[in-house]
């Protein structure tokens, strides 16, 4: 039985839990196409990627995070990228500790552990489709990335803003920024605040380097949190709502989502036919001009299958 986006509106965490299956099992069934870019077309919460070095403090931010939107009535949805071959129990251990803290009943929260699969620190295929249909949902969609690496520049490619976690006393991400490494994110987190003089110390360090690389006027949003004392996370709660606000109002907010969907795209083409088929792609079909990058994707992949059928000598 296929979903529609209506059922979903109205069938809960069970109905979305339904549809994330039946994304992971038949990916290419027209339903399960129709009920992506269906919830595509109808964007209304902010995905945010939260990201930073291991044991930086994301999971616990998240948890305060999610603990406070809750308490403003506002719904959040929550994709956990676990390296599941890293850590015993894998993915479904991160969504037992998660949800001994959450209210089962509440519908306004939902938590999806994801494996990393087969590319360390790689996305899964699925984050993206997932991320679609919690957005059409949930207010608010947080993803949780693995760490450094290449999943944090995936999920700043696929979400709408990227959060960036920095611990105290520790200069890597300050280093990466002030390279050039690392994208500018959309807010910046010193998290563990409660540390004290070494978390502002990060904070003043922080502020110098991005202000050398935001030229533009733009200033990225510096917050001390601890998720121990719950300092700033309010604050950074009403940032991110704010934020959200004016992301979705902006004029070039869908050719920002069409460019997320063909970033998506060109991994799923680079990861099944290699090479060869992301050129075809780009030569033949390089950006999303439509509200369907679900259907047009999978006219891409059946055209490549057709073309390798084609190429096989050994037939
Ligand atoms: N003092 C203090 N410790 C914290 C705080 N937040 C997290 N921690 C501790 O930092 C450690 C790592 O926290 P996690 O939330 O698991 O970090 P993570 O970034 O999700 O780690 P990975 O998912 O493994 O990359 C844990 O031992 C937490 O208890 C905080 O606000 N203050
Ligand atoms: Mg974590």
């Amino acid at each position: 039985m296929i979903a529609v986006l209506d059922d979903l509106r109205t069938g809960g965490k069970r109905a979305l839990a339904r549809a994330l299956a039946q994304v992971e099992s038949a990916p290419d069934a027209d339903g399960t196409i129709a009920l992506l870019d269906a919830a595509f077309a109808e964007p209304h919460g902010l995905s945010v990627g939260v990201t930073g070095p291991p044991g930086v403090g994301k999971s616990t931010l998240v948890d305060s995070l999610i603990a406070n939107l809750r308490a403003q009535g506002i719904s959040v949805a929550v994709i956990a990228i676990d390296p599941s071959s890293m850590r015993s129990g894998g993915a479904l251990l991160g969504d037992r500790a998660r949800l001994a803290t959450l209210d089962p009943g509440d519908q306004g929260v939902f938590v999806r552990s994801m494996a990393s699969r087969g590319r360390l620190g790689g996305l899964s295929d699925l984050v993206f489709p997932a991320m679609v249909l919690m957005q059409a949902l949930y207010d608010i969609v947080l993803i949780e990335t693995v760490g450094v690496g290449q999943s944090e520049i995936e999920v700043s490619g696929i979400a709408d803003s990227t959060l960036l976690c920095v611990q105290p006393a520790s200069g890597d991400s300050l280093q990466f920024l002030k390279a050039g490494v690392m994208e500018v994110p959309d807010f910046v987190v010193v998290t563990k605040s409660d540390l004290g003089a070494a978390a502002r110390r990060a904070a003043t360090d922080l502020r110098s380097a991005l202000a050398v690389t935001q030229a533009n006027g733009t200033l990225t949003p510096i917050l001390l949190c601890s998720a121990q004392t719950g300092e700033g996370i309010n604050d950074l709660v009403s940032i991110l709502t704010g934020y959200k606000i004016n992301y979705l109002m902006k004029s070039d907010y869908s050719s920002a989502r069409l460019n997320s969907a063909t970033t998506w795209c060109n991994a799923a083409i680079n990861d099944q036919f290699g090479r060869w088929g992301l050129e075809k792609k780009i030569e033949n079909h390089n950006n999303f001009q439509n509200s369907s990058p679900f259907a047009a994707h999978n006219d891409f992949v059946t055209k490549l299958k057709i073309a390798l059928r084609n190429l096989d000598f050994c037939s």
